[in-house]
């Protein structure tokens, strides 16, 4: 009898004792142990679309900031949300299977315990950076998806956040939630025709450097642009690293992980003092800002920064059209956020801050606690998301005033303007555009909200990351034994000291992360909780 899974497992084996984890950001890793998994992946995504009715998920393919001979691929939910945890398990699982046939078993399986139809349609969306091995990797992917007897649309090269657009936007199709065209086209004309809106009669103030990372962002911006029409809202943004032409560029020296990591500029970067730039990476779902201060000083706005800024811009909109009572505000940050950010929220902006795990899901299952929950990253990946009745409040308000009403229809932009199927660096900027044109700030105004501790992120290889347990949202580590003992003694000595370590989801590797009064105290201090761990 013809088994067409046990066929695709077949033609794309796995590498012998390799294992397999999906992780915070998916499968991740170097591309040639990879085709084995795509196929998987395409057998998994059809059974969950099968298993939510027949919906679209989405599939992309991508290793986002990291080098560019790695990659990877994620599963994305209906609506736009990362892949559900029970289902991460049973992808490792099948991901991990060795044999066509155990392949095959474990298919039905899943089908079994799942209480799946296998006749029934599934509908599975596709996209992909512009690493070289993601063709190949495509391939694999469909032969997975074809055995599977899916439905797949390939929208070719797409951001990670073009791809979530595109599964909302089928699965919302007319529905009174309907998220928009599900085209490239589409999501252009819906982000440029909120920008304009919410910029209302606010012009800002000099141009934008946005470096792309080599990476598919770039010519996605550059559509982009042509649907900003820069001489309706006087945002003159000027490309570089825009070079997908050759993929071993991609991320080298350049993008949001670079400029985060390394805090400085690239090296080509010619821009000159008080100039805005921002950086994103490889598949355009993080941002980060930055500028040279008077004296030449570079000047990083991370995730942190995006966050405290919109937050206090939502603050003062939801106040000034009349909502304050029914919509209350909170920021969502892991414990990579710099602790002077933490303050600056609590005491200043007197919102309240949740700490979660690393990993976006996290932050944005606790942003949907929230009425308007806006959840950052430090290295900058993250957005604003607004509850159903959030939505409806502002929706159905009515203004008291010509002032109000003003200010509710910029609130009213602003939800269109983010992409709250997941982060989106392209809609993150024009929202930091926004509200800086409106506050009429430049960076040199946004830096000065607060001081951020001088910080100190270190990579440590270790044997096996795995012994790394933790607790408290991943600031302090219950195992190895003894180990958060040593970290609080060292940390103790220090002004201002605070330090974690834990495993990477994404890296085989331990990552301590320290900041302290002065810069010199944030490295000895890092250095020291290195050694502890090593
Ligand atoms: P890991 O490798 O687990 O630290 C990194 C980032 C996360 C998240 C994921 C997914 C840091 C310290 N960690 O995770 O924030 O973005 O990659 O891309 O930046
Ligand atoms: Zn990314």
């Amino acid at each position: 009898m013809s088994n067409p899974v046990a066929d695709a497992a077949r033609k794309h084996p796995p590498p012998e004792g390799h294992v397999y984890t999906y992780g915070t950001a998916g499968f991740r890793t170097k591309a040639d142990v990879l085709d084995s998994v795509l196929t998987r992946v395409g057998l998994i995504a059809a059974l969950r679309s099968r298993k939510l009715g027949g919906r679209y998920v989405g599939v992309m393919i991508t290793a986002s900031h990291n080098p560019p001979q790695d990659n990877g691929v994620k599963l994305v939910e209906p609506m736009g949300d990362m892949l559900e945890e029970s289902w991460e398990a049973i992808s490792t699982e099948m991901a991990n299977q060795t044999s066509p046939e155990a392949v095959s078993e474990y298919y039905q399986c899943v089908a079994e315990e799942q209480k799946i139809d296998l006749s029934k349609p599934a509908n599975v969306i596709v996209a992909r950076d512009t690493r070289a091995s993601g063709a190949r990797l495509l391939g694999c992917l469909v032969d997975g998806l074809k055995a599977a007897g899916a439905e797949y649309r390939d929208f070719g090269f797409l951001t990670t956040p073009q791809l979530h657009y595109m599964v909302r936007c089928f699965n919302t199709a007319d529905t009174p939630d309907a998220y928009g065209v599900p085209t490239e086209a589409g999501y252009y004309e819906k982000f440029s025709a909120a920008f304009k809106k919410a910029m209302g009669s606010n012009k800002p103030n000099g141009g934008l450097t946005v470096d792309c990372a080599n990476g598919v962002g770039g010519p996605k911006l550059n559509e982009l642009i042509k649907y900003l029409h820069v001489t309706e809202t006087g945002l003159e943004i000027s490309v570089v690293n825009d070079n997908v032409v050759k993929p071993e560029a991609l991320n080298v020296d350049c993008g949001a992980d670079y400029v985060k990591t390394n805090q400085r500029a690239p090296p080509t970067s010619k821009t000159g003092p008080g100039d805005r730039c921002c950086s994103l990476d490889g598949d355009a779902d993080r941002v980060v800002y930055y500028f040279k201060d008077d004296q030449n000083v570079f000047r990083l706005l991370d995730g942190d920064r995006i966050a405290t800024l919109v937050a206090s811009f939502f603050g003062d909109l939801v106040r000034t059209s009349g909502l304050a009572d029914q919509i209350k505000i909170g920021v969502v940050q892991t414990a990579y956020a710099n602790g002077a950010a933490t303050d600056y929220v609590e005491k200043n902006l007197r919102l309240p801050v949740t700490c979660t795990p690393t990993g976006v899901k996290y932050l944005h299952h606790a942003a949907q606690k929230l009425d308007i929950g806006v959840y950052f990253e430090a290295n900058g990946h993250g957005t604003a998301i607004f509850s159903h009745s959030t939505l409806n409040a502002i929706k159905n308000y009515k203004p008291k005033s010509p002032s109000e009403a003003e200010n509710l229809e910029i609130l009213r932009a602003c939800i269109d303007l983010i992409n709250q199927a997941v982060g989106d660096a392209l809609s993150d900027f024009l929202l930091v555009e926004v509200v800086l044109a409106h506050k009429r700030w430049g960076p040199q105004e946004w830096l000065a909200t607060y001081t951020d501790l001088p910080n100190r992120l270190l990579k440590v290889l270790v044997s096996d990351r795995t012994i790394f347990k933790t607790t408290d949202a991943e600031r302090k580590l219950t195992s190895p034994e003894g180990v958060q003992g040593q970290i609080d003694k060292e940390v103790q000595k220090f002004r201002q000291g605070r330090s974690f370590a834990r495993a990477s989801g994404t890296e085989d590797a331990v990552r301590v992360y320290a900041e302290a009064a002065t810069k010199a105290e944030a490295e000895d201090l890092a250095r020291k909780v290195a050694e502890i761990v090593k």
